[in-house]
């Protein structure tokens, strides 16, 4: 099949600046501010930290640790460290079955993350939901949703929960290209919107739903104009960029918490591998996946900055890199040896 035909990086900055124009006046979501050093070494961290688990996780599905879905975030990774970057303690994420690198920017244990995968009892949820259920309530991460589009509508219940309590959390509601065709997701923004809910509706568009492209399945592929029917802000965000995610972040965390209701940030990304592991991802070319990671990968580009501003040399870099390749394998380890739970764990934590 040919490749898929997608939006040029200039149509869809052109695209971002018309949604800027017809939805928000005040919303500009446009600022990239320098990061200072300690802003990168953090991103870098976070970002290589995701990816190498990732990766590791990729290996131990194939060796026939993990059973069932795997569905892997690399190449994403600047979209939850920069979102996770600016908000606060006590802000609520929700997202799909992408949802590795969610959890980890949330402060997750990669033990914990890991062991889930393998069905180990020391995994987060003990062993008994693996990779696409997973939560915690102390980190506030609600999942982990396999049906499509699902934590768009429980992500808005959990904004209207800090409304009706009168803190000042705020919902971040990841999900999908494919997901943001889902009726549910306009149901939940009338809501939003009538109420004034404190919640971010994050579309990742990775350009992909499985496999199928956007420029395939969607009449309106400027995904930040979704909300223009209810009154819904949004912009669109070069989603490779960290530093413009999180400057992105700070103003619609502001929008939400000074009581102007939702917010859509439509992040423009892509995902490397494929839809799962199972996804050999013959609807796309290779050297479609290898421009963008040439060109615009999240990780390669503060590397580079850090490089540049002499903020760390290459050996401090490396030692960076030994740091997370050792808190994986550990995760790993640990996923491979630790028991399965006890077959007695068959009834716990149901509802009846
Ligand atoms: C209600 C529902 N319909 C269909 C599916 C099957 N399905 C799983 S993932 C997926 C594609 C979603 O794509 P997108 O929202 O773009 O997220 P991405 O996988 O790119 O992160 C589909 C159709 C499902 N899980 N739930
Ligand atoms: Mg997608």
């Amino acid at each position: 099949m040919a490749p898929a035909k997608t939006a040029s990086t200039s149509g869809r900055r052109s695209a971002a600046k018309s949604a800027t124009k017809n939805v928000s006046k005040e919303f500009t979501g446009k600022n990239t501010p320098d990061f200072d050093k300690e802003d990168e070494l953090h991103a870098y961290r976070e970002m290589l930290l995701i990816r190498r688990f990732e990766e590791k996780a990729g290996q131990l599905y194939g060796m026939g640790f993990i059973g069932g879905f795997c569905h892997l975030y690399i190449g994403q990774e600047a979209v939850v460290v920069g979102m996770q970057m600016a908000q606060k303690e006590g802000d609520q994420v929700i997202t799909a079955y992408r949802d590795h690198g969610h959890m980890l920017a949330a402060g997750m244990s990669a033990r914990g993350v890991m062991a889930e995968l393998t069905g180990r009892q020391g995994g987060l949820s003990k062993g008994k939901g693996g990779s696409m259920h997973m939560f915690s309530k102390e980190k506030h991460f609600y999942g982990g949703h396999g049906i499509v589009g699902a934590q768009v509508s429980l992500g808005t219940g959990l904004a209207f929960a800090n409304s009706y309590r009168g803190n000042d959390s705020v919902s971040v509601a990841y999900f999908g290209d494919g997901a943001a065709n889902q009726g549910q997701v306009y149901e939940s923004f009338n809501m939003a919107a009538l109420w004034k809910l404190p919640i971010i509706y994050i579309v990742e568009n990775n350009r992909y739903a499985m496999g199928t492209s956007t420029a395939r399945a969607t009449a309106q592929a400027n995904y930040s104009m979704r909300g223009v029917g209810f009154g819904i802000p949004g912009v669109q965000v070069d989603g490779m960029d960290v530093r413009a995610v999180k400057a992105a972040a700070e103003e619609a965390l502001e929008h939400c918490r000074s009581g102007k209701g939702p917010i859509i940030l439509e992040m423009l990304t892509y995902r490397y591998r494929g839809h799962s592991m199972s996804d050999p991802a013959k609807y796309r070319s290779k050297e479609e996946v290898q421009k963008i990671r040439s060109e615009q990968d999240p990780i390669e580009q503060v590397r580079q900055r850090i490089l540049d501003g002499g903020w760390a040399t290459e050996d401090d870099l490396k030692a960076i890199d030994k740091d997370i390749r050792d808190v994986v394998s550990d995760s790993a380890d640990f996923a491979q040896n630790d028991p399965e739970p006890d077959a007695s764990e068959l009834y716990t934590d149901i509802l009846l």
